[in-house]
């Protein structure tokens, strides 16, 4: 036992020396490395990053102490607008820093090929993108709510409902509603800025949405057989309201989504067309019939009714915010000769008049390229 103990004892007194020894070039080395900031080390006011003996690194670096760390992937710029739709149309752009909101695309959707024909800017180039076949029916809005509107068909035989997402150009969901003779009023009803797959049922009055928030469904009997659909942000929180427009009365129903109201207005023409929108650019849908060439609006920001003679009578109601000052232009798109003529708010209402599509064409104006 007493030998082992004296071996120990030895050993000991070999290392003890040595780990001092080591102690004491660490410590010299630490000092030298600290004097001569050869430490990685972050300026807490510039965020400039160093590595070993000062070299400089990204400040996308994910470690400075490790020299062989990969930087870190640029992030995303983030979303700081939130997009408020009504199916097509653009509702509102809330982002406190927005000095204009971005102007709606000219756009077709044919028919006899799938495609959808994006009309580019000055900078920017066409988009032609195929979704869909002959027969179906576009639904164009803001599925994935990142702000751009999503190439998306509604197909009648199987009323599946596809929507290409502009996010991530993946297929959002397959989803069926609604039956073929349903009226599609895809709108962001729920106020979450996607827009909500949704029907209205002309035969019992049933409003069907299914809410992109939680994909729950949500029924609302409201309207009557032979009325029009006119859904809109009538009371300007940001979401759809419900509503109807009734021929017969002259007047439109719809229910306040901010507190559940019902509100009747009066715009005294005959015609089974409305083209509601915000016209006057205060944040609220105006009721709005367009009869013959005539476009009857009742403005939401006084209450007053104007009314604009605007081209022919056969043309094709496109009413959207062309030229970006938050305000809808009134328009309208010529099938015989695939012309857009659009009455420019920002610019004294002067005439806009261009050529984008052919004879046969769908018009389906809205945010696809952002
Ligand atoms: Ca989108
Ligand atoms: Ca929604
Ligand atoms: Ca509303
Ligand atoms: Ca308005």
């Amino acid at each position: 036992m007493s030998l082992q103990y004296s071996q120990l004892f030895k050993k000991r007194r070999k290392i003890l020396p040595r780990a001092f020894i080591f102690l004491f070039v660490t410590l010299i080395t630490i000092g030298v490395f600290a004097k001569n900031n050869w430490f990685p080390s972050m300026d807490a006011l510039t965020g400039a990053r160093t590595g070993w003996f000062g070299s400089e690194l990204p400040s996308n670096a994910s470690s400075s102490w490790n020299p062989l760390a990969a930087p870190l992937p640029t992030p995303a710029p983030q979303l700081s607008k939130e997009y408020i739709y009504a199916g097509q149309r653009l509702l509102a752009v809330e982002d406190t820093f927005a000095t204009a909101i971005a102007p709606a695309d000219l756009a077709v959707w044919r028919p006899s090929t799938g495609t959808w024909w994006v009309m580019g800017g000055p900078n920017s180039q066409q988009i032609a993108q195929s979704w869909g076949t002959n027969g179906d029916k576009p639904v164009p809005g803001d599925y994935d709510g990142d702000g751009k509107t999503d190439f998306s068909i509604f197909r009648p035989s199987s009323s599946q409902w596809f929507v290409l997402q502009s996010s991530d150009s993946a297929w959002a969901p397959i989803i069926s509603w609604g039956i073929p003779t349903d009226f599609r009023v895809p709108a962001d009803y729920d106020g979450d800025g996607k827009t909500d797959r949704a029907v209205w049922r002309a035969a019992d009055g049933v409003w069907y949405i299914v809410r992109s928030s939680d994909q729950s469904s949500y029924y609302q009997t409201y309207g009557a057989y032979a009325d029009i659909p006119a859904p809109a942000d009538y009371d300007g929180d940001g979401r759809a309201d419900i509503a109807v427009w009734r021929t017969s009365e002259q007047k439109f129903y719809s229910i306040n989504s901010s507190d559940s109201s019902v509100s009747v207005v009066t715009v005294s023409q005959s015609s089974s067309q409305p083209v509601s929108a915000d016209y006057d650019g205060d944040g609220k849908a105006d009721h709005a019939v367009r009869n013959g060439s005539n476009w009857v609006i009742r403005q939401s920001s006084n209450a007053q009714t104007i009314t604009v003679s605007w081209q022919d009578a056969a043309d094709i109601a496109v009413q959207n915010d062309y030229d970006g000052d938050g305000k809808t232009d009134i328009a309208t798109w010529r099938n015989s000769n695939g012309n857009w003529y659009i009455r420019q708010s920002a610019n004294r209402n002067s005439l806009r008049q261009v050529q984008w599509g052919i004879p046969g064409d769908i018009p389906i104006p809205a945010y696809y390229r952002r």
